[in-house]
C-alpha cells in the first residue's frame, strides 16, 4: 500500500469510527434520551410491573363474586346424637393410660406429637361431638379440649360420613384453622370418594393386604366454589369457644335420611387422600398411643390426630355396623342391669362389658366420657 492509499483508507476509517460512535447509545447528541432518563423509565416500569403483579392476587381473592343464597342460622335445640371422646389432657401428668386408641379398628386418640409423646395438642384433642339436624342441614359439632397456647383452633377438623351404611366413609367435609363465630365458607371443603375405594376391603378395619386407595379423591366444593356455593359452612360456637360447627348442606350429600358419622381433628395427617388411615400406613408404620402395646407404642408416623366413633343418625343400628360408638347392648352374659331406684347400687363390675362406674353406678363405654345412657 502507497501512502496516498493508505492516508485515503485512514480518513475512511476515521469517518466510519466517527459515524459509529454517534449512532452508539450515550454518545453526545441533543436527540438522544439521556441513559439515566431511560434507566429511570425502566425501573418506574418495572416498579410498577411488580406492583401489579404483588398487588393482583389480593384483587382476586378480596372481590370474590360469590353470591350466597343460604346461609346457615343455628342449630336445632334438639340433637340427633352426641359421642364422648377421651380426654387426653392429663395423660402426660399422671402418666395413665390412653383410651380410645385402636389403630386396626380405625380409632385415634393421638393428639400428641411422633416418637416422644411429650407435647400435648389440646386444639387437636376431640373431647366430645355432636349432630343435628334441620330441613336443609346437617350440623356436626366438635367439641376440644381447649384453643393452642395462642388461643386459636389451629387444625383441621372434618365430618366424616357413610350415608350408603358399609362402613365406607363417601364424604369428608373439611375445614381448616376456624375463627370465626360468623358462619363463612373460607377454608371449607367437600371430598368425596367417587370411586369408592375408601376403607379398601375391610371398612374401618386394617385390611389384610396394602391399598392402593386415593381416599377422597373428588373435590365437590371449595369455599364457594362448586355447583352449590352454600354447601358447607362453619364457625366457631358463639356459646363455646371449644366447639367447632360445620353445617353441609342435605342436598349436596344426596339427601339420604340415613347415615353414620364420625368426626376429626388433625394437622397435616388429616388429608383426604390419606383414608383410611389404618390401610394406608401399617400397624408397625404409625404406632400406638396405648403403652399396652408394648409392640407399637408409641405413636409414631401417624401423630397429632384424633378421631371419634360413628354415631348412627336417622335409623337404629344393628351395634354390628364397623366403628360404630358402644351402645347399649344387654347382652346374656355379664350384660345391662338398670341401676336400682331404691339405694344402692344394682351394677358390679361384672355387670359391664367395658368397666363399671361404682360412683355414678353405671356401665361405662370405651369411646364414651362419662356413663352409657
Ligand atoms: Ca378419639
Ligand atoms: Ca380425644
Ligand atoms: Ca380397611
Ligand atoms: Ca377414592
Amino acid at each position: 500500500m502507497n501512502n496516498k492509499n493508505f492516508r485515503t483508507a485512514s480518513i475512511m476509517l476515521g469517518a466510519m469510527i466517527i459515524i459509529l460512535a454517534c449512532s452508539l447509545p450515550g454518545a453526545s447528541d441533543a436527540t438522544e434520551v439521556p441513559a439515566t432518563a431511560i434507566a429511570t423509565d425502566l425501573a418506574t416500569e418495572a416498579a410498577t410491573e411488580a406492583a401489579t403483579e404483588v398487588s393482583a392476587p389480593p384483587t382476586e381473592i378480596s372481590a370474590p363474586s360469590i353470591q350466597h343464597q343460604t346461609i346457615p342460622v343455628g342449630l336445632p335445640e334438639k340433637r340427633s346424637g352426641q359421642a364422648g371422646d377421651f380426654d387426653s389432657s392429663t395423660i402426660l401428668e399422671n402418666k395413665t393410660t390412653i383410651g380410645g386408641d385402636r389403630f386396626t379398628f380405625g380409632r385415634f386418640e393421638r393428639p400428641f406429637n411422633a416418637n416422644t409423646m411429650d407435647v400435648y395438642f389440646s386444639q387437636l384433642d376431640i373431647v366430645d361431638t355432636f349432630v343435628s339436624e334441620d330441613d336443609i342441614w346437617i350440623f356436626g359439632t366438635i367439641k376440644i379440649q381447649a384453643p393452642d397456647a395462642s388461643n386459636v383452633l389451629s387444625g383441621k377438623y372434618a365430618l366424616e360420613l357413610d350415608t350408603t351404611l358399609d362402613g365406607k366413609g363417601d364424604w369428608l367435609v373439611i375445614v381448616s384453622n376456624p375463627a370465626s363465630t360468623d358462619w363463612g365458607v373460607v377454608g371449607v371443603q367437600i371430598f368425596e370418594d367417587a370411586n369408592q375405594d375408601v376403607g379398601g376391603e375391610m371398612p374401618t378395619l386394617t385390611d389384610e393386604h396394602p391399598v392402593q386407595g386415593d381416599g377422597f379423591e373428588t373435590l365437590v366444593f371449595d369455599q364457594g366454589q362448586g355447583d352449590d356455593t352454600d354447601a358447607a359452612w362453619v364457625r366457631i360456637s358463639p356459646s363455646d369457644a371449644n366447639s367447632v360447627e360445620i353445617a353441609v348442606k342435605k342436598s349436596v350429600l344426596g339427601d339420604s335420611k340415613k347415615y353414620l358419622i364420625n368426626m376429626w381433628a388433625g394437622t397435616s395427617l388429616l388429608d383426604p387422600t390419606l383414608f383410611d388411615l389404618n390401610d394406608q400406613f401399617s400397624h408397625e408404620q404409625a404406632g400406638a398411643a396405648d403403652r399396652g402395646l408394648e409392640y407399637f407404642y408409641p405413636i409414631k408416623e401417624v401423630y397429632a390426630i384424633d378421631s371419634s366413633c360413628r354415631m348412627a343418625v336417622g335409623y337404629q343400628p344393628t351395634g354390628n355396623e364397623p366403628g360404630l360408638c358402644e351402645v347399649l347392648i344387654p347382652d346374656g352374659d355379664g350384660g345391662y342391669v338398670e341401676p336400682s331406684t331404691g339405694g344402692g347400687c344394682a351394677l358390679t363390675a361384672n355387670s359391664c362389658r367395658y368397666g363399671f362406674d361404682p360412683v355414678n353406678c353405671c356401665c361405662r363405654a370405651v369411646t364414651y366420657v362419662g356413663c352409657l345412657p
